[in-house]
């Protein structure tokens, strides 16, 4: 407002704001079958596949029971900056090799049980991959979760496909972008998704999605009954020999 006019003449003037509003974007949802391509850039595309009754509910209640009591559920320590804590949730692993991530170690376990066998070959029939591994994750109630990560340890090659297969209670499967670099780490203004993960469904995750995207299963406010992922996966010697 100009002060050097009289109080009748006086004018408003639209004054540009120095920075451009930049608005959080709201997260997409994707709950219906298909084939989405989330985004593309140099490091290739980022794509899922969503199959809800990939597993009809009928047999997903028999195996969920099968598999709740079957798997070596354990809950493994994680040792961040001298601070030890449980994870919140209960794991298990399958495969020839071990598996490393953020400084844990699921030692080898060939001892495949026969109905996750059962479930490999009918994901490799439906995908036409072969896996070779299985990360098992049982979230016993609200309160387990899996926070933001990527799978992307070096033994898991580039562009690693994961086919991640849930039983039990449904739980939201959240996806966000990795910020560009001008973004310094900042994940304010990324896309993000929701994906609510039912009794029976089948997630695939391939191309750059691990490269580009990270994905978590958070805690939830309302009371949720036990679920079980299952996520297998292609597991290769580490190229030293040596497992970090
Ligand atoms: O429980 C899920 O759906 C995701 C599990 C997961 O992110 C993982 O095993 O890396």
């Amino acid at each position: 407002m100009r002060k050097d006019l009289p109080h009748t003449q006086k004018q408003f003037v639209f004054e540009k704001p120095s920075e451009v509003e930049r608005r959080v974007p709201e997260a997409g949802v994707i709950d219906k079958p298909g084939v989405y391509e989330l985004s593309k850039a140099p490091t290739g595309v980022s794509r899922i596949h969503l199959i809800p009754g990939f597993i009809d509910s009928e047999q997903a209640d028999w195996m969920f029971e099968q598999l709740l009591q079957d798997i070596p559920w354990g809950q493994r320590t994680h040792i961040r900056q001298e601070v030890s804590f449980e994870e919140p949730r209960l794991t298990s692993w399958y495969g020839e090799l071990p598996y490393t991530y953020s400084r844990i170690t699921m030692q080898p376990n060939p001892n495949w049980h026969p109905l996750l066998t059962m479930l490999k070959e009918r994901i490799e029939e439906f995908t036409g991959y072969t896996f070779n591994s299985l990360l098992c994750n049982l979230y016993r109630n609200e309160k387990d979760s899996v926070d933001w990560h990527s799978d992307d340890e070096p033994s898991l090659g580039k562009n690693p496909i994961i086919a991640s297969l849930s039983f039990g209670a449904t739980r939201t499967f959240e996806m966000r972008k990795k910020p560009s670099p001008e973004e310094n780490g900042d994940y304010t203004y990324v896309e993000r998704l929701k994906i609510p993960l039912d009794h029976g469904t089948l997630l695939l995750m391939e191309g750059a999605t691990q490269e580009d995207w990270q994905h978590r299963v958070p805690k939830e406010y309302h009371s949720r009954d036990a679920r079980i992922n299952l996520t297998f996966r292609i597991i290769y010697p580490e190229p030293d020999g040596v497992w970090k």
